[in-house]
């Protein structure tokens, strides 16, 4: 196999996705997969065969409508493999009354970020990334969320729970100048699976910009008595939820030439990322799905996971499944839940899971799961 170096790789790959379309380029596609898996070009060098098998897949399943080359995620700040299990949880201190306050910081900041090989995007940002951090809280706790604004434009933020008028995020209420502050303050509840996102005007734009992200509140066991175990294993840092290996993954889409349509879909911003490095499941261990979407300008997407079915809690503020046994979920703007499954009885490999709006697909938002045997 022909080595090639890497600038030369970093020049045709971004030649061809720019000049020669996505479809046109599956003769250089097959020549840079063998390229990388022979250089070892990876992160994870035990996922290079996976994804060479892949690669493989996709030009049977997709007709090579898949990106070429590769995102500079040292420059973007952000790896999407990683932005899968990091959550933000703040710092913890005591109230007088002995609650607990959690305090998350927060700045908006205007961003470049590279959402596939060779395109880049003007975004705006909640700490330099997109999305925006995964705030992870547990229901009754107090929160404080303190908002620096450096970016160039007012902007908010706007959180999808219970809280007072004046905490809302919107004008007139949390809306942040450039170089000025707020905090928000109140409790978390519901329990579920929230967002959160930039509320300042136009609200389209500044949504598609970047400013949104996961805001996740989990179960009080000692709350629901009736359900105890099922929310010790929502909560993290418990052994219950130990067992589980839990994602967060937000589903969004980039308008590259500002015609109020979008050209790159993605989960967690980064078109096709997780085709090209599956997430690794161990067979042995459940699977929760922290799911949200923030698509602008399509009125709706989905999830649908191939080979295997899943159960559904809508919002995430239940404790029993609102959907059971589906492999498809629809969702529509700022809409989101929970999934649960498992590949316990399933032979390893490779499972797919993408909307089932194909254009979508082929334009980014696809994944794998790499399902393998636990070691132990
Ligand atoms: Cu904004």
């Amino acid at each position: 196999m022909i080595k090639v170096p890497a600038w030369l790789r970093k020049r045709l790959s971004r030649r061809v996705v720019l000049g020669g379309g996505l479809a046109a380029a599956s003769g250089a596609a097959i020549g840079m997969t063998g390229a990388l898996a022979q250089s070892g070009h990876a992160s994870h060098a035990g996922t290079v065969g996976a994804e060479a098998k892949l690669a493989s897949a996709h030009r049977g399943a997709h007709g090579a409508m898949i990106t070429v080359g590769e995102v500079d995620e040292a420059r973007n700040g952000f790896d999407p493999t990683k932005l899968l299990t990091d959550w933000d949880r703040g710092t913890v201190s005591q109230l007088p009354d002995g609650r607990t306050l959690r305090t998350f910081e927060i700045t908006a900041e205007d961003k470049e970020i590279e959402i596939a090989p060779g395109i880049m995007f003007l975004a705006w940002t909640y700490n330099g990334r997109v999305p925006g951090p995964s705030l992870r809280a547990t229901e009754g706790e107090r929160l404080r969320i303190v908002f620096k604004n450096y970016g160039s434009h007012p902007h908010s933020m706007h959180f999808h729970g219970i809280h007072a008028a004046r905490m809302d995020g919107v004008p007139g209420a949390g809306l942040v100048a450039p170089g000025e502050e707020f905090v928000y303050e109140f409790d978390a509840r519901p329990f579920g699976c929230h967002l959160y996102h930039c509320h300042a005007l136009p609200l389209k734009r500044h949504i598609h910009k970047g400013m949104y992200g996961a805001f996740v509140i989990d179960p009080d066991p000692t709350r629901h008595p009736e359900y105890e175990a099922v929310a010790r294993s929502r909560l993290l840092g418990t052994a219950e939820n130990a067992e589980w290996q839990e994602l967060v993954m937000v589903m969004n889409a980039f308008d590259t030439n500002f015609d109020g349509k979008n050209e790159v879909y993605a989960v967690n911003t980064v078109a096709h990322a997780y085709a090209k490095k599956p997430i690794k499941i161990l067979r042995d261990k459940p699977v929760r799905v922290y799911l949200i979407n923030v698509i602008e300008f399509d009125p709706i997407n989905s999830f649908h996971l191939h080979a295997n079915f899943f159960e559904y809690f809508n919002q995430g503020t239940t404790l029993t499944p609102t959907l059971k046994t589906v492999d498809l979920i629809t969702q529509c703007q700022a809409e989101r839940g929970i999934l649960e499954f498992h590949f316990t009885e399933h032979e390893p490999g490779l499972y797919m899971f993408h909307p089932h709006q194909s254009e979508f697909t082929e334009l980014g938002w696809v994944g794998m799961f790499d399902v393998v045997e636990t070691v132990s």
